[in-house]
């Protein structure tokens, strides 16, 4: 991912025309677009080979299966041109390595999730985000994703992962904010419905850009 603007487009709409029309017109604003099971499974994943087609994408499947089952999902949007990937560690090393070689039969990067965004992520995968982050360095992943509601875990996780790259969903949408997550050491910031739902999403994209600069 070519680091220009640090802002991922969490693109979860669920009509084709929709995604390309907001892709042409924001695509100067994002460094990637990240698309998952609503837009995929609502388009058909032929929308991952057309919006990569635009910019580069992020395929947020948050992979979590066993290490076969993985690897035939990554190979899946990989092959359709993704340039990213988002998977799980809690499944463990094997199916972690699973993703680790099909993104690098491709070229590929992935990001490995470390601990969620939103309220419930702080009942089960809160205490194990560390743990997490460690498997994401051991397996050789380019980044993890840290969330951007707690910016005092992104800390904690950078210390961990060094310079590995962190992408960090929750601006705008879940509360939380763009500079701080900035400050705490996220890479990249994922922002969908604040941006995409506003009345002009060129605008309230430029004001997460304003925000950080
Ligand atoms: O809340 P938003 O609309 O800005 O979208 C955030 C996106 O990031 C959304 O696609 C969601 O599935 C994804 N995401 C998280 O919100 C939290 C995570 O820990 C990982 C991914």
């Amino acid at each position: 991912m070519n680091r220009k603007t640090r802002l991922i487009l969490a693109l979860d709409v669920t009509s084709r025309e929709r995604a390309l029309f907001l892709t042409e017109l924001l695509k100067d604003r994002f460094d990637a677009i990240k698309i998952g099971y609503p837009l995929i499974l609502s388009a058909g994943p032929g929308i991952v080979q057309e919006i990569s087609k635009l910019a580069p994408v992020i395929a947020d499947l948050k992979i979590a299966d066993i290490p076969n089952t993985n690897r035939l999902i990554c190979e899946a949007v990989l092959e359709k041109g993704a340039s990213g990937i988002i998977a799980h560690a809690f499944p463990g090393m094997d199916s972690l390595m699973a993703c680790i070689d099909s993104v690098a039969a491709y070229g590929a990067d992935l990001y490995v999730v470390t601990e969620m965004s939103h309220p419930g992520a702080e009942q089960f995968m809160a205490p194990l985000a560390e743990d997490l982050a460690r498997l994401a360095v051991n397996v050789n992943a380019a980044g993890v994703v840290a969330p951007a509601t707690r910016p005092e875990k992104i800390k904690r996780i950078r210390s961990i992962i060094g310079n590995r790259i962190i992408i960090s969903p929750g601006v705008g949408a879940q509360g939380g904010s763009a500079l701080q997550a900035i400050r705490a050491g996220a890479d990249y910031l994922i922002v969908g419905r604040s941006v995409f739902e506003a009345d002009d999403p060129k605008e309230a994209a430029n004001k997460v850009l304003f925000e950080i600069v």
